[in-house]
C-alpha cells in the first residue's frame, strides 16, 4: 500500500483502481446524486482522475472506470467488470486508501463527502464533455500585442539563452528567471497547472500550455517579456511544439489535447488557428477508441515534421507540415499508452514510453518507421530522457520508472560498428533507492546523471536527488537531501524534489523543491562538478514550482 503522504498536487499521476477483487458489497441499487453533488464530483473527477483514467473512463495509465465493461482478448476470452460491480463501499475504500496496484490514497485531500460523491459519480455513466472546434478556438484567441507592434530587435539586456521558464503550478503562472543573475525577470499569467514550455526555433518565443488547454505565447524580446497572444486550444491539454526545420523557423506551432482528442496547428507568431485534426480512431489492436489523447509532441530538425504520440491508440503520427492544406501523415504502429519521450543524441530517433505497456517505442524519423519496441521494467517515465556515452556500451538514452527501482539504459547507435550490437537493447539497469522516478537529466558536458524520485512514498527519498557518476556507473548514486540542503523550514508534509534541468553552459543543475500550495517552495541550483548548492532561489510568490525549461537546452533539444 502506498503510504498516505502524497500531496494534493501530485495526485494527477496516480494509477488505476485495482479491479481484481470485489468485496461482495451489494449492488443493483441505482446510484444517484443531486445536481449540485454531481457537478462537484464531475469537477473533482476531471481535476484528479481524468489524467490517468480518461474523461470517458476507458482507462489508460489508470484502470477502466466505466459502470460496466466487457473485454474480449485476442484468444477470445471474455472478461467483465465495472464500477457497479465494485459497489459504493469498495469504491470509497479504494479512493480513500489507494491500492496495491499503484493508486494512492485521496483521504488526505478529499473530504469524506467528496469521496462518497466521487464513488457514486463513477458508477454513473460518464459525461461526454463538449467538443472544441474552430469557432470556439477563434472565439478564445487574443492577439494581445500584434506582430506589427512587437519589437524588431531584443529590447532588454537579458542573456535570453540562459533564461528558465519555470512552471508555478498551482499559481497558474510561469516565472521567467535569469539564469545568470538568478533573479525573477517576470511572472506571467498563464493557464492552470502549466504542463510544459517549449521554444520557437529562433529562441525568441516561449510557448506555454496549461492543463486547461490555454496556450500562451511569450515574447522574450520585449523590454519586460510578456504574453503577446493566447488561445484556448482544447479543454484539457499537455503538449505543444514548434516548427524547427530550416525555412519554417517560428512559422507554426502545434498543440495536442487530451480533450477533445485532437491537435491544432497555428501560426507561430500570432497563434491564429489554421487546422484541427481529430485523433479518434483505431488502436494498434484494431479496436475503435473514442478518446485517443495526444500525449507528447516533438519537432524534427531533419524534416518539416512533428512526431505526435497518441496515447490510447499506440499510433505515432509523423505530421508533415510543409503543406498544411494537404497534410500528409505517416502513421507508425507501436504500443498502447504512449506518454512522454525524447530524441537520441543524433536527433534521428525518437524514444517514447508506452508506459502502461512497459515498453519504449523507437521511431526512426529519417525512414519514417518503427525501429524497435523495447521491453522495460514497469511504467517507464523518461520526461525527455537523458543521452550520454556509456564507458562500455557507447551512446545510450536513459529513462527512469514510476513503477520500478531502476533507471534503464538503452543503446542508441545502430550505425556505429563498435556499438551497433547494443542498439535498441536494454544494456544496463541502474538500481535506484526506490520507485517513483519522474525525470532524469544529464548534459553533453557533464559526467553526472541526476535522478529524482518525487513519487516515492518515503519522505527522505522524495526530498532527495540522486547523482550517478557516468564514468563509473557501478558506484551507488550520491543522495543529496535537497530539502535539508536548501535550508527551508522543516515541515511534516513532503517537499518533493522534481525535474532537474541544466543551465545553458551545462555546469549548473536546477531542481524544484515542490512544497504544498501554502508552504514555501524553492529552486535549488547545484554546481554540477562539486554537487554543492550554489544558490537557493526563494520568493513568497514562488508557488509550487515544477517543470523548468532552459531556453538554450529546450530550443536545441539538449538532454
Ligand atoms: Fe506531466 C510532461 C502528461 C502528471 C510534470 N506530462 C508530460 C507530457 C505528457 C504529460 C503527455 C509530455 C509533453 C510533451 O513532451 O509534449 N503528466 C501527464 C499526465 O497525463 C499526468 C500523468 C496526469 C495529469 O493529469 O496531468 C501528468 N506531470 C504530471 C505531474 O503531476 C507533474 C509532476 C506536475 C504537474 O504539472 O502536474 C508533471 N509533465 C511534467 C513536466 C513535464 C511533463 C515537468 C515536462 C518534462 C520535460 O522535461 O519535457
Amino acid at each position: 500500500m502506498i503510504k498516505p503522504t502524497v500531496r494534493d498536487s501530485v495526485k494527477g499521476l496516480l494509477f488505476g483502481v485495482a479491479m481484481a477483487a470485489t468485496t461482495g458489497v451489494a449492488y443493483g441499487q441505482a446510484p444517484t446524486l443531486s445536481k449540485e453533488e454531481k457537478d462537484h464530483a464531475k469537477n473533482v473527477y476531471f481535476q484528479r482522475c481524468a489524467g490517468c483514467h480518461g474523461v470517458l473512463r476507458k482507462g489508460a495509465t489508470g484502470k477502466n472506470l466505466e459502470p460496466e465493461w466487457k473485454q474480449t482478448a485476442k484468444d477470445g476470452k471474455v472478461t467483465e467488470g465495472g464500477t457497479l460491480k465494485l459497489g459504493q463501499s469498495r469504491l470509497e475504500k479504494i479512493i480513500a486508501n489507494g491500492t496495491d496496484g499503484g493508486m494512492v490514497n485521496f483521504d488526505d485531500i478529499l473530504s469524506k463527502d467528496e469521496i462518497r460523491q466521487l464513488a457514486t459519480y463513477i458508477m454513473l455513466p460518464p459525461d461526454t464533455p463538449p467538443e472544441w472546434g474552430m469557432k470556439d478556438m477563434v472565439g478564445s484567441w487574443k492577439e494581445i500585442v500584434p506582430v506589427a507592434k512587437r519589437p524588431t530587435k531584443q529590447e532588454n539586456k537579458i542573456n535570453l539563452q540562459n533564461v528558465f521558464s519555470v512552471t508555478l503550478r498551482d499559481a497558474g503562472e510561469v516565472a521567467l528567471i535569469d539564469g545568470d543573475t538568478k533573479k525573477i525577470i517576470s511572472r506571467v499569467k498563464t493557464g492552470y497547472a502549466v504542463h510544459i514550455s517549449r521554444l520557437s526555433a529562433s529562441g525568441r518565443y516561449v510557448y506555454v500550455i496549461g492543463r486547461d488547454g490555454l496556450l500562451s505565447l511569450i515574447d522574450l524580446w520585449l523590454a519586460e517579456p510578456a504574453v503577446v497572444a493566447e488561445i484556448k486550444t482544447g479543454l484539457d491539454a499537455r503538449s505543444v511544439d514548434t516548427s524547427k526545420f530550416k525555412g519554417f523557423e517560428d512559422k507554426y506551432v502545434i498543440a495536442g489535447s487530451y480533450w477533445p482528442p485532437q491537435y491544432v496547428i497555428m501560426d507561430g507568431d500570432t497563434l491564429k488557428p489554421l487546422k484541427i485534426v481529430s485523433t479518434r480512431g483505431i488502436t494498434v489492436d484494431g479496436e475503435y477508441h473514442p478518446e485517443p489523447r495526444v500525449a507528447s509532441i516533438v519537432s524534427s530538425q531533419i524534416k518539416p515534421e512533428w512526431v505526435v504520440n497518441i496515447k490510447e491508440t499506440g499510433q505515432i503520427l509523423l505530421v508533415d507540415y510543409s503543406d498544411i492544406k494537404n497534410l500528409k501523415t505517416t502513421t507508425v504502429e507501436s504500443a498502447k499508452f504512449l506518454h512522454d519521450g525524447g530524441w537520441d543524441a543524433s536527433k534521428r530517433y525518437f524514444l517514447v514510453a508506452a508506459n502502461a505497456s512497459h515498453k519504449i517505442a523507437v521511431v526512426d524519423t529519417k525512414e519514417g518507421k518503427l525501429a524497435a519496441l523495447v521491453d522495460t521494467k514497469k511504467i517507464p517515465h523518461p520526461g525527455r530522457g537523458a543521452n550520454f556515452v556509456h564507458p562500455k556500451y557507447g551512446p545510450v538514452w536513459a529513462t527512469g520508472h514510476l513503477g520500478d527501482e531502476v533507471v534503464t539504459l538503452i543503446g542508441t547507435a545502430p550505425d556505429d560498428p563498435k556499438y551497433k550490437q547494443y542498439a535498441w537493447k536494454v544494456v544496463e539497469e541502474l538500481k535506484t533507492p526506490g520507485a517513483g522516478n519522474l525525470f532524469v537529466k544529464t548534459h553533453p558536458k557533464s559526467k553526472n546523471l541526476w535522478v529524482d524520485l518525487p513519487q516515492n512514498p518515503e519522505k527522505d527519498v522524495a526530498e532527495s536527488i540522486y547523482v550517478y557518476d557516468i564514468n563509473d556507473l557501478s558506484k551507488k548514486p550520491e543522495q543529496i537531501n535537497v530539502a535539508k540542503a536548501a535550508g527551508l523550514p522543516e515541515s511534516k508534509a513532503t517537499k518533493r524534489v522534481v525535474h532537474p534541468e541544466y543551465d545553458e553552459k551545462g555546469d549548473e543543475v536546477w531542481v524544484s523543491l515542490w512544497a504544498g500550495k501554502t508552504e514555501p517552495s524553492a529552486i535549488v541550483v547545484f554546481d554540477d562538478k562539486t554537487r554543492k548548492v550554489k544558490t537557493v532561489i526563494k520568493d513568497p510568490k514562488m508557488i509550487t514550482p515544477t517543470g523548468k525549461f532552459n531556453v538554450h537546452n529546450t530550443q536545441h533539444d539538449i538532454y
